[in-house]
């Protein structure tokens, strides 16, 4: 099936707005191929839920309506909110079954962030309770066309069903062998020869690295998880953990009539799983179009946190694993749901990521954006704003953010699924 670009357009100039999104998570019927449908649960019935478009200080304002069989409640994901609205267990109390509850916050950064529940993820998520939210700056390149692309595996059992889980995923993390992009699997996207997309990509995967190529073609990072990176960066392939956000312009390509294969590379993530070589879509070059595409040298300037020199963290975090009755426990600092020190407004962190275990865990951290500073202990120089970083099998990444005046409870965890809810994450208190 073919897909037309998202409209990304901003909606007004007209000054700051309140955006009203209902968001009601139910039951739904999703298809993911053309008459292909699993039972699944949306917000308003789709998968993913509605995009949300919104420019740098407008306000949202959504409502949940759970009409679902069991409790739920909605993380936004990146977004630099108060702790009240961050939609997890520690700030509000589950939104039971015929129950509702209002998330109203301003939008400070532009960027490509993404809301999901934050209850029994290992379900909800997989049934399709997600969906992207982009915040656009007043500032932002010219592109010839916008995409957004979310990325998701299902995992369905023999009768076609999505399948329950199993014990295996709470060691190696779910995958599923239906490979969906905005939940439709095999999509067709059309680009014009000549032209530069700008698309922005969400991977909502449970456990899926998604090593993204684009038949080898070069194509230009401009963002991460946090909106616009230091400047463009060529490469071609680039690797997007669960939970991450990454933003290319792609073109232009000048070979009119050529397919090019959406693809992930092999990559390794555990030792108990084989790497693979999948297709997700194809990416057509249609007839030539003239381009108004203009990519500045310089996208944004992201002001290192901390100095050049030896770096010193303030905290070591340790992801760890041991062996129970039932299967692995996933640990922070050998304790699975670790609660950690506060952490004072104002004050700079440094926290060492440090990886014990066999396998790699995409680390995220609620609320705040970090810079990555080392990885293995060696400085590097920031060139982003993330909120998720891999971490390596046995490896090291020292990240640093300064905590702005939000207080309250908050949390970061490794965003496989799986592992979240086998304890893999950690509660700090942000104070004042
Ligand atoms: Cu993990």
């Amino acid at each position: 099936m073919t897909t037309a670009p998202v409209s990304i357009a901003p909606r007004s100039t007209t000054g700051p707005r309140e955006i009203h999104v209902d968001l009601e998570a139910r039951e739904t019927t999703w298809e993911i191929a053309p008459g292909r449908t699993v039972s699944a649960w949306g917000y308003q019935g789709s998968v993913p839920g509605p995009t949300i478009v919104a420019n740098v200080g407008d306000t949202i304002v959504a409502r949940l309506v759970n009409s679902l069989p069991e409790p739920t409640v909605i993380h936004w994901h990146g977004l630099r909110l108060p702790a009240a609205m961050d939609g997890t267990q520690a700030v509000q109390p589950l939104v039971q079954p015929g129950e509702r509850f209002e998330y109203r916050f301003e939008l400070p950064d532009a960027g490509t962030f993404w809301y999901h529940s934050h209850a029994n993820e290992t379900v909800q998520i997989e049934r399709g309770l997600y969906g992207a939210l982009v915040v656009l700056g007043p500032d932002e390149p010219a592109f010839d066309a916008d995409r957004l692309l979310v990325f998701d595996d299902v995992k369905l059992d023999r009768h076609g069903r999505i399948a329950k889980t199993a014990l295996i995923d709470r060691h190696s993390g779910r995958e599923g062998k239906v490979l969906v992009i905005n939940g439709r699997s095999e999509p067709h996207y059309d680009i014009a020869a000549g032209q530069v997309e700008r698309w922005r990509l969400v991977n909502a995967c449970s456990a899926r690295y998604v090593r993204l190529s684009l038949g080898g073609r070069p194509f230009r990072i401009i963002g991460g998880d946090g909106g616009l990176r230091n400047e463009p960066v060529t490469v071609t392939e680039t690797l997007l953990t669960p939970g991450d956000r990454v933003e290319l312009a792609v073109g232009p390509f000048e070979d009119e009539g050529a397919e090019i294969a959406i693809q992930s590379l092999p990559y390794r993530r555990t030792a108990m799983k084989r790497p693979r070589h999948d297709t997700w879509g194809t990416l057509r070059v249609g007839p030539r179009a003239p381009s108004v595409a203009s990519i500045p040298a310089v996208l944004a300037t992201i002001d290192p946190l901390v100095p050049a020199g030896p770096i010193e963290p303030t905290r070591i975090v340790r992801l760890g694993a041991r062996m129970t009755f039932h299967g692995h426990d996933w640990l922070i600092n050998d304790e699975t749901h670790h609660h950690d020190a506060p952490v004072k407004v104002g004050e700079l962190q440094v926290w060492e990521i440090v990886n014990e275990t066999g396998m790699d865990h995409p680390f995220h951290l609620h609320g705040f954006f970090f810079q990555v500073v080392a990885i293995d202990g060696a400085p590097v120089v920031p060139t982003s704003w993330e909120d998720t970083v891999n971490i390596v099998a046995k490896g090291r990444v020292t990240i640093a953010f300064r905590p702005d005046d939000r207080p309250g409870q908050w949390m970061y965890h490794c965003h496989i699924l799986e592992h979240h809810a086998a304890g893999m994450m950690g509660h700090f208190e942000v104070t004042r």
